[in-house]
């Protein structure tokens, strides 16, 4: 039986090979990847986050603990989700204007990728022009923003403001996500979907690609 609590404790230790260890361990088991990502990593990322708000994990070790859950989705990766590769058609995905937070958004990519879209990360802090350039350059069906601060989440506004103000929204689909984002904020600003997770956004995409 895989013990999920301690790929926490080991990610919220900062104990990095041994996490990546735990990881290759519970594989070598049979379980799960999605398991080990979502009752492991993901459980233990929610962890640092609680620590991070009582102050008792600062900001490079917080970093730290990023790095090595991105490690251990690395490992993960090819075995996530993998269910068919005929193209479905093009999405632009970034974490928004002002915004650094990129694991939960690389997460959708990831998945999103594995379902047959053909994926354009932007990366973070990408200003509403940029997305409008890009969709307009890759020809991109769906577009999807991430945002983890409440502070950034007017930023997705903006974003679908231009998208609009560009002429190209009857073009795009646009799909938002990120910890603080909901449903009714989804509709507030005039977005096609909002998902609460990567498997969801993922099947969320591909309905909305057909
Ligand atoms: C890791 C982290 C950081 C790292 C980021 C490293 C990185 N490369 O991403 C660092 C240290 C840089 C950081 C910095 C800061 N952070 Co921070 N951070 C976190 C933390 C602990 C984890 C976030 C995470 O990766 N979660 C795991 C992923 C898998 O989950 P997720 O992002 O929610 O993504 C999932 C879903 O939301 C969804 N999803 C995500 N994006 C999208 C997009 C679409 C389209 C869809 C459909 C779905 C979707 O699917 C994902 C996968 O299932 C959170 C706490 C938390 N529990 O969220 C705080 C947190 C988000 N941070 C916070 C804060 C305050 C900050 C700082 C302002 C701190 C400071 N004083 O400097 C800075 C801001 C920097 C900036 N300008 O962005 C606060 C935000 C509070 C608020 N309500 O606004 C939080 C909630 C911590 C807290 N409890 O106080 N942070």
């Amino acid at each position: 039986m895989t013990d999920y609590n301690a790929i926490q404790e080991t990610l919220v230790n900062l104990d990095e090979a041994r996490l990546l260890q735990l990881v290759n361990d519970a594989l070598e088991q049979g379980t799960p990847a999605g398991d080990i990502l979502n009752k492991g990593l993901i459980a233990g990322m929610d962890i640092v986050g609680e620590k991070m708000e009582n102050e008792d994990m600062f900001i490079p070790e917080v970093l730290m603990a990023a790095q090595a859950m991105g490690k251990g989705v690395e490992i993960l990766k090819p075995l996530l989700g993998a269910e068919d590769t005929a193209a479905r058609g093009c999405a632009v995905i970034g974490t928004v204007k002002g915004d650094l937070h990129d694991i939960g958004k690389n997460l959708v990519a990831m998945m999103m990728g594995s379902a047959g879209l053909e994926i354009h990360n932007l990366g973070v802090d990408v200003a509403p022009g940029t997305f409008v350039e890009e969709v307009k350059k890759k020809k991109a069906g769906i577009v999807c923003l991430s945002a983890l601060l409440t502070t950034t989440m007017p930023a997705m506004r903006d974003t679908v403001n231009a998208i609009v103000e560009a002429g190209i929204r009857d073009q795009v689909k646009i799909m938002v996500g990120g910890a603080p984002v909901t449903q009714a904020f989804a509709d507030e600003i005039g977005a096609d979907g909002y998902a609460a997770d990567a498997g969801s956004a993922s099947k969320m995409a591909k309905a909305l690609s057909v």
